[in-house]
């Protein structure tokens, strides 16, 4: 069995990270009283016990609201920054982090304060040795309309991120009601992905969707294209990552979906693992890999394998991906 201290230097790249994910509940209570805002709790325990779910529906109950402790630019530093500073610890050497700004523009915060927050923080973290880089996520149980207002708002920024996502909850919010604005993200340099989850219906047509209408460069979570041989194979033709998060998944879908994981792993698509909300589902991105190995009985050259895959499924530059290869 892999050991901690193993995982931990391994280097690599973590794909699938919401930011707003990583709010622990010590720095929650920090922002709350530094900002004023009354979140109902007053101690660690208390905040932590809130933290508490077993379904997509009850976690983003929780997830949202918490968000109302971010207010100013100071606040999405600190929140990114807690964040490198964890992932440098578990061997983290680049992050293509996740973050959404419709959560915070519909509480009255202006789009550049969340973006300058951010920014700042990943241009720190190459003092911490984590290469990082930002991708902007629409909700998807928004109306593309907010959606193209969101990007036209940030496209004045939009050297500040890599690439465009789609998170939240995708039933009855299929790919395709994005097909407009992720195009123009496209058109503007962006790199594009998107959540197909798993457990949710009609989510196969939803992956179909992604690789055919949308031509996405990565798939978020998309473990069930292992139902569907043909799917595997253009997605391992294409190259396609899989930002794949095993103890999230045994959160909201009460399955980890570890044999899914390996079955794709072992026919050489690039299965990759990662954290997705760490602070509320208890593990960051070396938890994810032990946990996994644990559940699937992996060895060390299996887990050195997903390691090599994480940076091969990056956006990093070709000269950089290859020097982590
Ligand atoms: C998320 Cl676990 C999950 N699913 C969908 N959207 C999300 N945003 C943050 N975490
Ligand atoms: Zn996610």
């Amino acid at each position: 069995v892999p050991t901690a201290a193993f995982v931990a230097g391994l280097p690599k790249a973590e794909l699938h990270l919401h930011l707003e994910g990583t709010l622990e509940p010590e720095l929650k209570l920090e922002l709350a009283r530094r900002n004023g805002v009354d979140i109902g709790q007053s101690t660690v325990e208390e905040v932590r016990a809130t933290y508490e779910f077993d379904s997509l529906a009850s976690f983003l109950g929780v997830y949202y609201p918490a968000m109302d402790v971010l207010v100013t630019e100071a606040d999405f530093y600190d929140l990114a920054t807690a964040y490198f500073r964890r992932a440098a610890a578990d061997g983290v050497r680049r992050v293509e982090a996740f973050f959404d700004p419709q959560a915070h523009t519909s509480r009255g915060v202006p789009i550049d304060t969340v973006i300058l927050g951010y920014h700042r923080a990943a241009v720190d973290a190459a003092g911490l040795g984590v290469s990082a880089e930002l991708i902007l996520c629409f909700l998807r149980d928004f109306t593309a309309e907010s959606a193209l207002a969101t990007l036209r708002s940030a496209l004045p920024y939009a050297d500040r991120f890599i690439g465009v996502g789609l998170d939240s909850d995708e039933r009855g919010n299929p790919p395709a009601k994005f097909a407009e604005v992720f195009a123009l993200a496209r058109q503007n340099g962006l790199k594009l992905t998107m959540h197909c989850d798993i457990d949710q219906v009609g989510s196969i047509d939803n992956i179909r969707q992604v690789l055919e209408e949308i031509q996405v460069d990565r798939i978020d979570h998309g473990t069930n294209i292992v139902e569907n041989p043909e799917l595997v194979t253009l997605v391992r033709e294409r190259g396609l990552g899989l930002t794949c998060c095993p103890v999230s998944n045994s959160f909201v879908t009460a399955d980890m979906k570890a044999v899914e994981m390996v079955a794709l792993l072992h026919v050489g698509v690039l299965v990759t693992v990662n954290s997705d909300d760490p602070a509320y589902f208890g593990a960051y991105v070396a938890d994810n890999y032990l946990a996994l190995a644990e559940k699937a009985g992996l060895d060390t050259d299996e887990l050195a394998q997903l390691a090599k895959n994480s940076f091969q499924a990056s956006w990093l530059p070709e000269a950089e991906k290859r020097a982590h290869l």
